[in-house]
């Protein structure tokens, strides 16, 4: 082999170890960008049902501005419409408590979690349905 073939074995073994590694890290999620970084206090790049949660907790206190510990349709602001305030209220006495709230974010999580890992991605949250989870957190 001459030398001019070894240099471009080698150029093509380094290409394939790059190719290689792009795969490798194109496997883990790519870190969130802001606003959906908020929803990510462990930087995996993914927001977890804990992490949903926890955000979903702080939008919730924020909204209830008269601290009676629930919201009306009128204190969600647009996380629900008149259509999707009555399923959220399964005991019907008018507003969503912080039980149902959850029972929503956990209702409405699964539904955005297309790979059933337990985890939303960029992507996922990007989807109609990780949109409607969004409005509970943000
Ligand atoms: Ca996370
Ligand atoms: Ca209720
Ligand atoms: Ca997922």
């Amino acid at each position: 082999m001459t030398s001019r073939n070894m240099k471009f074995m080698h150029a093509a073994c380094v290409a394939v170890a790059l190719c290689g590694m792009g795969a490798v890290r194109t496997e883990a999620a790519a870190p969130l960008q802001p606003p959906l970084s908020a929803l990510d206090p462990d930087k995996d790049g993914t927001v977890s049902l804990d992490e949903a949660k926890a955000a979903a907790d702080k939008k919730f206190d924020a909204l209830d501005t008269d601290h009676e510990g629930t919201l009306t349709l009128t204190e969600t602001k647009g996380a629900f419409l008149k259509s999707t305030f009555a399923n959220a209220d399964p005991d019907k006495d008018g507003t969503i408590d912080k039980a149902e709230w959850e029972a929503q974010v956990e209702q409405r999580f699964r539904a955005a979690d297309a790979s059933r890992d337990g985890k939303l991605d960029a992507q996922e949250l990007a989807s109609p349905a990780g949109k409607t989870l969004l409005r509970l957190l943000q």
